[in-house]
């Protein structure tokens, strides 16, 4: 059966299975949430938007007879993921999920494990501090409950409004990041703790290393709760899927 994949994008990982996807030839699309206000390009025709649901991806995935359907998203898009098992598991098509480890701690890195964002805003709590918030713009509101620090803050897109953090200033700027770029950044702003998810990867490990190498603490907020399904952390993998004999992919 020829594919007609469906990815649920937005990640390194899902851009980079597209190039592979486009190369070989294969039919799909990739699909993003509409969560920033110019998705990055992607090799594979696009579409933006929630499918509504389990329901409403089940009809999507009918509609549009998706034969295959990866889930390359963000480990924190547990939602996303956990609706992909469903809906597979409702009409029988094949799932795969395209993942990368978490990170583990290395020697020289002083992390404090923390179960969600809740956790990290109450390892936050006490007197002010220089504090480094690298969790994008979905969760700022919470960390509100400390007002007390400084808040230095990374964005995908400029904040149409003002931020619920009174002392903070927003760097407007998207990954992958550098190590140099990122150490410059907490030294700049004489950064004392930063607060990152256990995202994986490499396009958002730039602020673990920098840490490592600063020797600043890091609240690591651990990855939530997903559903069993088949996973890979590997493109050719997922080609192989596909039924597309790997070759040199380049990606
Ligand atoms: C819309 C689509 C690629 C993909 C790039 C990866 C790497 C750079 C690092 C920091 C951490 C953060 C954030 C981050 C990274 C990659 C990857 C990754 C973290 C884009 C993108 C979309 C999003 C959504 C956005 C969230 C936010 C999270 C910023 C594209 C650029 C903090 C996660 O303003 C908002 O509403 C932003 C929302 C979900 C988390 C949050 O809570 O705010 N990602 N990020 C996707 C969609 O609409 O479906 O334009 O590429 C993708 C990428 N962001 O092509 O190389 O693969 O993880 N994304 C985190 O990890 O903590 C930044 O600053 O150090
Ligand atoms: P989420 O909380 O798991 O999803 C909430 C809802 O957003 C989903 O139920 C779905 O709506 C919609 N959605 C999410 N991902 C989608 C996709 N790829 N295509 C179509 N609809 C999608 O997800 P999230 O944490 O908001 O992440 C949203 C997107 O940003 C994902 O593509 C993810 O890969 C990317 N991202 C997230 C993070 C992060 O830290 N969360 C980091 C980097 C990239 P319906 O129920 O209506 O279908």
């Amino acid at each position: 059966m020829t594919p007609n994949l469906l990815i649920l994008g937005g990640t390194t990982e899902a851009r980079r299975l597209c190039g592979a996807a486009a190369q070989a030839g294969l039919t799909g699309k990739v699909s993003m949430a509409g969560r920033v206000d110019r998705p990055a390009p992607q090799a594979l025709p696009l579409r933006v938007g929630g499918f509504g649901g389990v329901a409403g991806l089940v009809d999507y995935l009918r509609r549009n007879d998706v034969t295959h359907l990866v889930d390359a998203t963000h480990p924190f898009a547990a939602q996303m993921s956990a609706n992909a098992v469903a809906a597979c598991a409702e009409t029988r098509v094949p799932l795969l999920a395209l993942t990368r480890a978490p990170w583990q701690a290395q020697p020289g890195d002083r992390w404090q494990h923390v179960p969600d964002i809740a956790g990290a805003v109450a390892a936050l709590d006490g007197p002010k501090r220089r504090v480094m918030l690298a969790v994008g713009r979905m969760h700022l509101a919470e960390f509100s409950a400390n007002p007390q620090h400084f808040h230095l803050l990374r964005l995908v897109d400029a904040s149409d409004g003002p931020l619920p953090l009174p002392d903070c200033h927003a760097v407007v700027d998207r990954g992958p990041f550098t190590v140099e770029g990122d150490m410059a950044l907490m030294r700049h702003h004489r950064i004392a703790v930063i607060v990152a998810k256990n995202a994986g990867g490499t396009g958002a490990q730039a602020k673990i290393i920098a840490a490592r190498q600063l020797g600043l603490p890091v609240i690591m907020i651990d990855r939530p709760a997903i559903p069993p399904r088949r996973e890979t952390h590997f493109v050719d993998d997922v080609m192989r899927w596909l039924g597309h004999e790997v070759t040199d992919l380049g990606v």
